[in-house]
């Protein structure tokens, strides 16, 4: 068996199908897509790559000749698989509902509007990321090759104004509610189950590890360390002492990311920060 996997270095999707890669224990052949927002390669809209992934988007999965697209179904795929470690993603003894219902609302789904789930809410904080990556690396006119190329054209659209305008902080305060509303019902959660979201590893939490992550590259990891969410600040902890998470998601930022990052964000708290944490602490009281 020969799994292929192309994939971007930094993309939520992509890190998640790493990461459960790394908890199953199966090895793959990694092929880096040089993404049309970050690069100006833009190796997304290449004919060959459109004829594996008609949406142009990242991660797909080859598996012996047979192309399986978007993380949630290429992470169930890879759990029907045996790998190195005795892992079961999909627990059969595990709510089953609650981990449909939160592995779908953690993850970027096509045509979730932007703000409406955990999933879709964390990447808005990044925005002003791609925004300075498209403005960085993307000509115009590549900008408008993306427009015309990109297969979901509304992506195509907002990487070509990214181009001319900066869109991000009024989307994300759009998010705040989201965010902190989910925060809450994970700190529950986890009070009642622990240590994992539903006691044992499983899908979720390889979606969380990877949103969590992204709220670290944003500077507003401190949210996981609120006094009001004790039980997420010893999940988090939890979560990144696996092995998976080093060699999923850390291994894959190289200078290009990591310097990228600190442009952007700098080192000093996101602005979003205080809102947030206020936000939480009056739905709390
Ligand atoms: N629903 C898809 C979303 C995939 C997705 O949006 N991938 C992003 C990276 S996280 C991408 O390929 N972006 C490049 C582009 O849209 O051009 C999944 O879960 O796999």
């Amino acid at each position: 068996m020969k799994l292929k996997l192309y994939h971007a270095r930094w993309s939520l999707c992509s890190q998640m199908v790493r990461v459960a890669m790394e908890e199953k224990g199966l090895s793959y052949e990694s092929n880096l897509i040089k993404l049309c927002d970050q690069y100006s390669e833009g190796e997304n809209l290449s004919p060959e790559y459109l004829a594996i992934n008609p949406k142009g988007i990242v991660p797909s999965l080859d598996l012996d000749g047979e192309i399986v697209t978007e993380s949630t179904n290429i992470i169930k795929k890879l759990n029907s698989l045996s790998g190195e470690n005795d892992m079961d993603l999909w627990p059969a003894d595990v709510d089953q509902e609650k981990l449909n219902v939160w592995v779908e609302d953690t993850t970027l789904t096509d045509g979730v509007p932007l703000g409406k789930t955990l999933g879709t809410a964390i990447p808005p904080f990044s925005l002003i990321l791609i925004n300075f990556m498209v403005k960085k690396y993307l000509s115009i006119f590549q900008a408008f090759k993306v427009f015309w190329k990109h297969p979901l054209r509304e992506r195509g659209r907002f990487f070509l104004v990214m181009k001319f305008f900066n869109i991000q902080k009024p989307v994300a305060v759009r998010c705040h509610k989201v965010l902190a509303k989910s925060l809450i019902e994970i700190e529950r959660n986890l009070e009642n189950s622990g240590p994992y979201f539903l006691g044992k590893f499983s899908h979720i939490d390889i979606n969380l590890m990877c949103c969590f992550h992204r709220l670290t590259d944003v500077k507003l990891d401190k949210i996981l360390e609120i006094e009001e969410l004790p039980n997420i600040k010893k999940y988090w902890e939890l979560l990144k002492s696996r092995e998976s998470y080093k060699k999923g998601i850390l291994d894959f930022f190289g200078e290009k990311e990591n310097g990228d990052i600190e442009s952007v964000f700098g080192k000093k708290d996101s602005m979003h920060l205080e809102p947030l944490a206020k936000m939480i602490k009056n739905y709390k009281s």
